[in-house]
């Protein structure tokens, strides 16, 4: 199908698969094979060395994961993509492959608590350095490029404090340096944000969260320079990680990617209503959304976010006993890690998601001990402002 100029939900639903090719499935086949017949030894040979096209194992690649592929590519504006079994797969496999021993990278203040670890625990152990840099003030970048910086990494907004950092100006510094840049979008999707069109190489996601959508699967995605991703998947996925996507649930991602754009406007809908309410409540101190105004992050999210996503992060009188008493008296938010389900979830990121950081480090990397971060989910909007309000009486 033709469709390189059609919209966002037009191509999140068809990119990529004609269901007239074929049998006629309207909904595109699950391959369920781990290897792939060669018609002649020669041929086998050829697909090996990368002088045919086609399939040779499922650690390399299925028509059903590739299909996935292609349409995370074109929602993002990437030249390619590669999915991996969870979004903590989809960060090894790239920095596997594109940095080297000795070299540093930077990254922002605050990050998923798992990546966090990857960086300090497992990037160290290859002697790669990494640097933290308060991203949200670009000339504070430009001071801490060193002679060993081969690139920048970070999540905008950011888990779990919603920091948001100008993926324009940042990537244009980084350009003018030489240094790549790759900016997680997992809290915004592309249907909100599309970090390559500002200027990223690449673009790493949670698929776990909305592009999955329904918190049945895990699965993760990295999208960039085709070049790139030919070295993601030849080496960095088959060699490094092995962090293969089945393609039960790369179907299962295709399936929730095609509701991404109605979903993400209810999920925002009921985010904005949730903060009206919450902005007026006596027992919450303070509320950490891209589409608050009283947020640091508010001017930059308007530029470079469609809307302002979902995820939120409150305190409330009392710090982390208020926030645990609240967290306690939810009836229709479920008290759960992850994110970006139909159902909403409530969690406390200092004894959970971040506890990979000590309290110390939470301290350094703006993540406050009181924090109570809200997945705001589809259900209807005045029952979650009901159950927010007769938590917060019991504060
Ligand atoms: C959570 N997050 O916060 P997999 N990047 C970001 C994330 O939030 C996550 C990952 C990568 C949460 C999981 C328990 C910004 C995960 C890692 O969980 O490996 O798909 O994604 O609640």
């Amino acid at each position: 199908m033709e469709n390189g100029k059609k919209g966002f939900s037009t191509r999140s639903i068809h990119h990529g698969y004609d269901p007239y090719a074929g049998v006629g499935s309207l909904t595109p086949p699950v391959y369920m094979s781990s290897t792939f017949a060669f018609p002649t030894v020669e041929d086998g040979g050829a697909r090996f060395s990368g002088e045919q096209a086609g399939y040779v194992y499922g650690r390399l690649g299925n028509p059903t994961t590739a299909l996935l592929e292609a349409r995370l590519a074109d929602l993002e504006g990437g030249e390619a993509a590669v999915v991996t079994s969870s979004g903590q797969g989809a960060t090894t496999t790239l920095l596997y492959t594109i940095l080297e021993s000795g070299d540093e990278l930077i990254v922002d203040q605050t990050l998923y608590g798992c990546t966090y670890a990857f960086m300090h625990r497992g990037l160290a152990k290859m002697n790669i350095r990494v640097k933290h840099v308060d991203l949200t003030d670009p000339v504070a970048l430009v001071g801490a490029i060193g002679p060993n910086t081969r690139g920048i990494f970070f999540e905008t907004p950011a888990n779990p404090n919603l920091r948001v950092v100008d993926i324009e100006a940042i990537c244009r510094i980084a350009k003018a340096r030489g240094l790549w840049t790759a900016v997680d979008n997992t809290y915004a999707t592309p249907y909100l944000q599309r970090p390559i069109e500002l200027g990223a190489d690449y673009v790493v996601h949670s698929a776990t969260k909305y592009l999955g959508g329904h918190g049945d699967l895990l699965a993760g995605a990295i999208i960039g320079p085709r070049d790139v991703m030919n070295e993601v998947r030849n080496f960095g996925l088959k060699d490094m990680t092995g962090a293969v996507l089945s393609s039960q649930d790369a179907h299962l991602v295709l399936r929730g990617i095609k509701t991404l754009a109605v979903r993400m406007d209810r999920h925002c809908d009921n985010a904005e209503a949730v903060v009206a309410f919450l902005a007026t409540h006596p027992k919450v101190v303070h509320i950490d959304y891209p589409g608050y105004a009283k947020s640091v992050g508010y001017c930059v999210a308007q530029r470079q976010m469609k809307r302002p996503g979902a995820m939120m992060a409150i305190e409330v009188v009392g710090g982390f006993e208020g926030g645990k008493r609240m967290l306690n008296a939810l009836e229709v938010f479920i008290r759960a890690v992850s994110l970006g389900d139909c159902e909403s979830l409530a969690q406390h990121p200092a004894s959970m998601t971040h506890s990979f950081y000590t309290k110390e480090e939470r301290e350094l990397h703006l993540i406050s001990e009181g924090l109570v971060r809200l997945s705001v989910g589809l259900e209807d909007k005045e029952d979650l402002i009901a159950d927010l309000k007769q938590a917060l009486d019991r504060v």
